[in-house]
């Protein structure tokens, strides 16, 4: 199985030192090492990644969707913007777990739309940094989509 790609979007790289009620106070590396080390016990690697910028984020599912690596996705604020991530997860084949650390349906009415749902296997959130574990275990569990799509 290739690496599983962890991609994270606009502003993340400021959890834990902004807005901890909503977010929390564990930043992004230490998401990324709790993530390593679980991956690690299971003989699986992890390509973790940040950008503010929606087309690293492009080129980055195109990258995994090229080599069939399963990508777990928090595209934060582009979650509710972008139809080129859209496109690209669809262009790409990647197959793509949406996640979020917030309860995006029980915050603003804009956050309660995303273009990534429609073409996800499925979506995660409200869990805080446990959402991102939570896709990590379907996707080391081999977890097989569920005829939705
Ligand atoms: O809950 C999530 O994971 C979000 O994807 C986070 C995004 C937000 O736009 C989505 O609606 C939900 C925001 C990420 C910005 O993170 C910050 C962390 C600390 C301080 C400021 C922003």
């Amino acid at each position: 199985m290739p690496d599983i790609h962890v991609l994270n979007g606009p502003n993340l790289n400021l959890l834990g030192s902004r807005e901890p009620a909503v977010y929390g106070t564990t930043t992004l590396a230490q998401i990324e090492a709790s993530l390593r080390a679980k991956a690690s016990t299971r003989g699986f690697g992890v390509v973790f990644r940040q950008s503010n910028h929606e087309g690293d984020l492009v080129q980055w599912i195109q990258e995994a969707g090229a080599v069939g690596a399963p990508v777990i996705l928090n595209a934060a604020g582009y979650t509710h913007t972008s139809i080129a991530l859209a496109d690209a997860i669809m262009g790409s084949g990647a197959r793509v777990i949406e996640v979020h650390l917030s309860n995006v349906h029980g915050r603003e009415e804009f956050r309660r739309h995303s273009f990534i749902s429609a073409v996800a296997e499925g979506v995660i959130l409200g869990f805080g940094p446990k959402s991102y574990d939570l896709a990590l275990d379907v996707l080391m569990s081999g977890g097989e989509k569920n005829g939705n799509s």
